[in-house]
Order: structure tokens, then sequence, then C-alpha cells
């Protein structure tokens, strides 16, 4: 299958992880049968050394030989690969909204913001390896003190985030976003900061966080977690595969996608085929893929590993450049 076919889909997460369960939901909501690599909650993670990768953060998604680095990208190549049932927004203005809420939650921040609302007692943050592991995932310190520093401000945001919801998005009482009959990709990334916050036990304060506050974005949280529940009982139930199942497996794949091109009027003076390097520039930006680039436009970056696999990732919140530059 090198013309681009293999649909076989394997989801690299832990399941704590807020960003996993983006795409947990979003494969029970479209009932696509997957398998599971479980990853340990900090380095090292040989799973993914095993198939060559140096991108650290999780989750991380592979279909056939193609590896997607970002939910924004899995998310989207999911929609493009299993098209038939998406779940997209498939007009203009919803295409909109569910753009805005992507960039509102990952790009403009409200994800940093929430991971600061947890308190410094929780038993994870007093884990000193989980400490260093984390600064060096950030390059910011991560103390018992700078989390307290951090966390009023925090709260403050998210609250903010959480009016926003009730008081825009869901004041006129609908149940989706979009004025759906049922929860679309529009509603995982409306709903997936405030539904984590509501199940991390500490982060959110009742007094300024309560049911009476705040009562259509708990309804709402509420109501697309009965959905997924109904999906997922209703749909294919995942396999679970090791680390080194998963890898010969995927060596042994396909391509999902055929290879791509550099897109007409590029602004970045890179051509295809010589040896660049791509890592995120938010977080984990020390781990750092080296391959041939293979295609660049405006929403992806796709490098050929020495190794033969294809790795993806966003333009934006990415940066791709020749091995060694500066730039
Ligand atoms: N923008 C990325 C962010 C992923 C991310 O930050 N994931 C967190 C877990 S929720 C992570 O990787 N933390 C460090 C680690 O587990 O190594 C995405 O959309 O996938």
């Amino acid at each position: 299958m090198a013309d681009g076919s293999d649909r076989s889909i394997k989801l690299y997460h832990y399941t704590f992880s807020p960003y996993a369960r983006k795409v947990l939901w979003y494969l029970a909501l479209r009932q696509l049968p997957y398998a599971e690599v479980k990853q340990p909650p900090m380095l090292p993670r040989p799973d993914r050394e095993a198939i060559g990768v140096a991108y650290r953060r999780i989750p991380f998604l592979t279909v056939g030989k193609d590896v997607y680095c970002d939910t924004r990208i899995m998310l989207k190549k999911l929609e493009e690969l299993f098209p038939e049932g998406k779940i997209g927004a498939t007009t203009p203005d919803g295409q909109a909204l569910q753009k805005l809420l992507e960039i509102w939650h990952v790009e403009a921040g409200l994800f940093v913001k929430a991971t600061q609302t947890m308190p410094s007692d929780m038993p994870i943050l007093k884990d000193p390896k989980f400490a260093k592991d984390r600064e060096q995932f950030s390059g910011r310190p991560w103390n018992g003190e700078m989390i307290d520093r951090n966390r009023p401000e925090a709260l403050a945001y998210v609250r903010g985030a959480f009016s926003f919801l009730e008081n825009t998005l869901l004041a006129d009482g609908r149940e989706w976003i979009l004025k759906t009959k049922q929860p679309m990709l529009a509603d995982i990334e409306a709903v997936w900061i405030v539904h984590w916050l509501s199940t991390l036990k500490g982060a959110l304060p009742q007094e300024t966080f309560s049911k009476s506050s705040f009562p259509k974005v708990f309804a709402y949280i509420n109501r697309f977690d009965k959905a997924v529940q109904s999906a997922k009982s209703n749909g294919p139930q995942p396999t679970t595969l090791d680390g080194k199942t998963a890898a010969d497996q995927i060596f042994k794949s396909g391509f999902a996608e055929k290879e791509g091109a550099i897109e007409d009027g590029e602004p970045q003076n890179l051509r295809k085929g010589e040896q660049v390097e791509v890592f995120p520039t938010d977080s984990g930006f020390s781990h750092r893929d080296k391959g041939i680039l293979l295609s660049l436009n405006s929403d992806e970056i796709v490098i050929g590993l020495e190794n033969g696999l294809r790795l993806h990732t966003p333009r934006t919140g990415f940066r791709v450049r020749q091995v060694n530059s500066k730039i």
C-alpha cells in the first residue's frame, strides 16, 4: 500500500492528557477503529524512539507509515482520511468558529493558563522527577513557589473562559455549538479545557466555579460526556498494542497519504528534498526531528525520516529550517 491508502490508526497517549482526550473523543464520536499504545507520563518514551520520532509531546498518532504530531494536524487529517460521516464544520461561519476555538485554546494560551490552576499540593506536582521533566518540557522553572504565584491569575483567566462560554456561545440555550443535532468537532474544540478542569480534583475552587454560577457550561460538559459515553459503548472497542508490536506494524505498513509538494508562493526559502529540522516553538522545543523536506504549505510541514516514515506537523507553532540554521 505505497499509494497512500493505508488506514490503520494508532494513538500513542496517556489517558490523563487532556490533549489525548480530544482525539479519543473524536475517534469515539466517529466510531473509528484504532489501537492505543499507552505511554508513561514523562520521559523516557522508548516506544517513540522505536519509530525514530524525536517529538516528545503526547499524544501522537500514526496512520500507516504517516506520523502526525500535534492534535491540530491529527484531527484535520482524520477528517480528510475518513471523510464519510466527518464531524468538522461545513459552512464558512462554522469553520471559522471551529478554527478560532482551536486557536483560543492552543495558540492564544488558554491551555497554559489551565495547567496553572493546578494547586501545588497535587501529588504529581510534588514528584521531583516530574518537576524536572516538565522544566525541560516548558523551558520554565517548575516548583511549588512558582505554581502558587501563577495560580490566582490563571484562575481569573479561566473564570473569564467559563464566563465567555456561558454568556455568549451557550447563552441562547443551544445544545451544541453549531446548533447541530449531535456534537461536532467544534464542540470538542469548545469543551475540552472546561471538561478537563471540571474533572481535575482541586483545580477549580468551588466558590468561584459553582454549577449555579455557570449552569450552562456544566450542563454542556455533562451533555457532551453522555454523548461520548454512548458513542463509545456503541462503537468499536480499541485494541491495545505494546510499543514493539506497534513499531513492527508501522514499518510494514503503507502510507496513508500521497507525497505532497512545496506550495506555490511559499515564503520560506526551502526546497523539496533538502535536509531540515522541525520542532514546536511553544513547548518540547528541544526535541527536534530531522529529515528531508517533502511538503510545505500554510497548514502543514511534512518531512521524510531516515527510517522511511513521514512526519507531519501543523505549520503554526512549529519551526522548519535547514539543519544547523540560526534562523
Ligand atoms: N499543541 C500540542 C500540545 C500537546 C501537549 O502539550 N501535550 C502535553 C500533555 S497534555 C505534553 O506533551 N506534556 C509533556 C509530555 O507528556 O511529555 C497538541 O495539540 O497536541
